[in-house]
């Protein structure tokens, strides 16, 4: 498996490689049996929506992350996590702290815009933080955006089993997002693993 360099400029990266997961459905299936998936509330501007996906965060304990004005504490990790947290640790050097699951479960599922910038992500939110994404079942579309010129993006196609590593400048600069699709689409599970900064040292 070979991890493919792509340079975003201004200290920004990402590395994208398939078949990091071969049996990823296999994977998926034992994993949405093993995860507390649920589809949490989310209060932007005062108004509370249900987030257009289901969720789940684990983690190595004393790593609360702060999203949206919420804190959240995470899970211990499972054995099918701590399986691909390991795998990952071989093929990239990096022992992540925590992990956010997602699970699209159709094409009205998705992921808004964002980066992930917060200052507890390690090692050094925002000018240069490391996120391994991990994703399983259908192939959705990826978007990254430039956030001083929109008309600046990048498309990418993660399938099942692909591995994007988002790393330096990448969430300073640029915004990301999983658009929604009319086309007939099975569920996706994508995994984010990512550094905490003070377990980190
Ligand atoms: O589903 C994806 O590929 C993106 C997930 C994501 O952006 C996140 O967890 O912050």
């Amino acid at each position: 498996m070979e991890l493919e360099r792509h340079d975003l400029g201004r200290g920004a990266w990402y590395a994208l490689a398939l078949g990091f997961v071969p049996d990823h459905e296999a994977v998926m299936a034992a994993l949405v049996a093993e995860l507390p998936l649920v589809q949490e509330p989310l209060t932007i501007a005062g108004k509370t929506y249900l987030t257009p996906r289901l969720t789940s965060w684990h983690g190595d304990p004393g790593c609360a992350y702060r999203y949206s004005g919420r804190v959240f504490e995470p899970s211990p990790w499972t054995p099918g996590l701590t399986a691909l947290r390991d795998r990952l640790e071989a093929t990239t050097g990096v022992r992540y702290h925590t992990v956010l699951a997602n699970l699209y479960r159709g094409g009205d599922d998705a992921m808004g815009a964002h980066a992930d910038n917060e200052r507890e992500l390690g090692p050094a939110a925002p000018d240069d933080v490391l996120i391994a994404s991990v994703s399983l079942g259908a192939e959705r579309r990826f978007v990254l955006v430039r956030n001083k010129d929109r008309a600046d993006r990048v498309e990418l196609l993660l399938g099942g089993g692909s591995l994007l590593v988002m790393g330096g400048a990448t969430q300073r600069d640029w915004r990301h997002h999983v658009p929604r699709t009319k086309r007939p689409v099975g569920p996706r599970l994508n995994l984010t693993f990512r550094l905490f900064r003070a377990a980190a040292g």
